[in-house]
């Protein structure tokens, strides 16, 4: 969006940090993060400055997807603690100046959601219609392998249907059968689900991060997708910001936030998101969402297994991803910035050599550029991936179930299936948090639920809290930059040397004001010529602590050196 910095929204300069609760802190030794574990470290929040906390999901929960498969939207999973905590956490941040976002996850409940438990028990409960219950395919044995009622593929392998015995139908889940579908079609169902929300923002909660928000609308005559090697269709066109999207988001949006505080943060994750539907859904105008998460920069190496049979990405199609939805969201609408969340491989093992002078590269790199940057907990630390040598140790319900599909279809070989796992498996992202160089990381005085990465004895909170010269010190700079530099937060943003492979540069403008990004994306030493005057340039900001204003000439970059300048003049 065009906006002046004195009407621009309040989260154009805002840092969100992300946590994962179950692997944050653990208060009471069951193995588990909780409520408790949160509250003891939110100075370590404050600390860092960031302006919002999203939390995954704390609700009631069967635990099939680590809390993403709810069976009580209103109460707290004892799990991680009770209402009575969650209400402290909320003032602790807030007596801190930090707002808390929640995880809202309504595109499908448990299957122990008492409106699901309704639906299943009858074919004319007032309840059925509010998940998606269809037949078996006409001519075939309902319960029979390939009676479903669609060929769709789950998100977690297998089919995306799973037959009901009492009723002898089949609901959908897209992902675990113990996450069935809402059935947004059904009006109940949304107003359900926006008197919830409204009850969470009374509560004094500052908003949303609505879980795949984009699959809530369905072609409702669900056609079969095109099949593959699994012989399970792709059903992703027929329910991927399906035909009613726009409509059901903006009619949330009129429901539950209008007429609320502009305080208020909304972020819907979306995966498969094109670019012209994300420019719709956070055009202001339109009163959809404030942000997205787009998926296309986190996509890059697929292979044609998919996604744990990862091919080489270049920087350069880093470039050409970040860079076009820099462009396309700058007149209107508004870019999320991440590299990790809950469900990615750690960026510095993904993206640099897992030193900490490239978790600040990669740091810089991405929090120059125009959107709001979210950062994932331990991503200040500079965690990596967790490098496990056997299946054994993932529990992932993606993981568990991939496992089990290839290895009954005979399609990898373990080595190349162990591989792909710790390329890209979601528990790369979920060991817990690294808190210091003691047992378990400082993390619980228990048996953690998944293994601490053994690298906590160098890579941890304690050990970089005091030093200036840390991943988190450097964080910490990043983010009061973009409080204090209005260019940071809202300048226009220019890709340069688009086909250099080592050097990510670009410039941000906002009025007279102009900043040069430069960032070498490899622990090699490189000269490069920017097309940019920047001889004698005040450093604004730096990976490298003794960095000195450049040169005449060619612009030298140390291994993973970052430079933020303001060319004088
Ligand atoms: O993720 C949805 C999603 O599309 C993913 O990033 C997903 O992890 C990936 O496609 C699997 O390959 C959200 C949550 O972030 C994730 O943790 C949940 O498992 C999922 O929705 C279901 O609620």
């Amino acid at each position: 969006m065009t906006v002046s910095p004195d009407d621009a929204p309040w989260w154009t300069r805002a840092v969100v940090y992300q946590i994962y609760p179950r692997s944050f802190a653990d208060s009471d030794g069951d193995g588990v993060g909780d409520l408790r574990g949160i509250l003891e470290h939110v100075d370590h929040l404050a600390d860092l400055g960031v302006d919002v906390v999203w939390l995954s999901p704390i609700y009631r929960s069967p635990q099939d997807d680590n809390g993403y498969d709810i069976s009580d939207y209103d109460d707290v999973d004892p799990l991680f603690g009770s209402l009575a905590d969650l209400d402290a956490l909320i003032e602790a941040l807030h007596a801190r100046g930090i707002k808390l976002v929640m995880d809202l996850v309504v595109n499908h409940t448990s299957d122990e959601h008492p409106w699901f438990t309704a639906s299943r028990s009858a074919t004319d409960d007032p309840r059925r219609d509010w998940y998606w219950w269809r037949p078996a395919r006409p001519g075939t044995v309902p319960g029979a392998p390939g009676a479903e009622p669609t060929n769709w593929r789950s998100f977690f392998s297998g089919p995306a249907w799973q037959y009901d015995e009492a009723t002898g139908e089949y609901y959908l889940h897209l992902f675990s059968r113990k996450q069935p579908d809402l059935n947004w079609e059904n009006p109940q169902v949304r107003q359900a689900v926006y008197a919830m929300m409204r009850r969470w923002l009374d509560r004094g909660v500052d908003g949303f991060r609505m879980d795949v928000i984009n699959l809530v609308s369905k072609v409702t005559s669900l056609p079969d997708g095109v099949v593959g090697v699994d012989g399970l269709g792709d059903g992703s066109p027929y329910y991927t910001c399906g035909p009613r999207i726009h409509e059901l988001l903006h009619e949330m949006h009129e429901e539950v936030f209008a007429g609320r505080s502009g305080q208020l943060l909304t972020v819907g994750e979306t995966p498969g998101v094109t670019l012209a539907d994300a420019v719709a859904f956070t055009d202001p105008a339109r009163g959809e969402v404030d942000m997205v998460f787009a998926f296309e920069h986190v996509d890059l190496g697929r292979g044609p297994g998919g996604k744990f049979d990862p091919v080489p990405v270049r920087l350069t199609e880093l470039k050409e991803v970040l860079g076009r939805w820099q462009a396309g969201l700058g007149e209107v609408g508004w870019n999320s910035l991440y590299w990790s969340n809950h469900d990615q491989p750690r960026v510095v093992s993904r993206w640099g050599d897992e030193s900490p002078a490239s978790a600040k590269a990669l740091a810089t790199l991405l929090h120059l550029h125009r959107g709001t940057p979210y950062v994932y907990q331990g991503e200040e630390l500079g965690m990596t991936n967790a490098h496990f040598t056997a299946v054994e140790q993932y529990q992932d319900i993606e993981v568990v179930n991939y496992v089990a599909q290839v290895r009954a279809l005979g399609l990898v070989d373990e080595a190349h299936l162990l591989a792909g796992l710790a390329t890209t498996s979601r528990d790369n992202a979920r060991t817990p948090v690294q808190w210091d160089a003691g047992p378990n990381a400082g993390f619980t005085s228990g048996e953690p639920w998944l293994t601490v990465n053994p690298n906590h004895v160098r890579i941890n909170a304690a050990a970089q809290r005091q030093d200036e010269t840390s991943v988190l010190a450097h964080y910490r700079r990043l983010i009061a930059l973009r409080h204090d530099e209005p260019t940071v937060a809202l300048g226009d943003f220019t890709m340069l040397l688009p086909e250099h492979e080592q050097v990510y540069a670009f410039t941000r403008r906002l009025g007279a004001d102009l900043l040069v990004v430069a960032v070498n994306v490899g622990a090699e030493p490189v000269e490069v010529d920017l097309g940019v005057p920047v001889e004698g340039a005040e450093v604004v900001h730096a990976t490298h602590p003794d960095a000195v204003a450049p040169g005449p000439g060619p612009l030298r970059l140390r291994g993973w050196e970052a430079l933020v300048l303001r060319p004088r003049g």
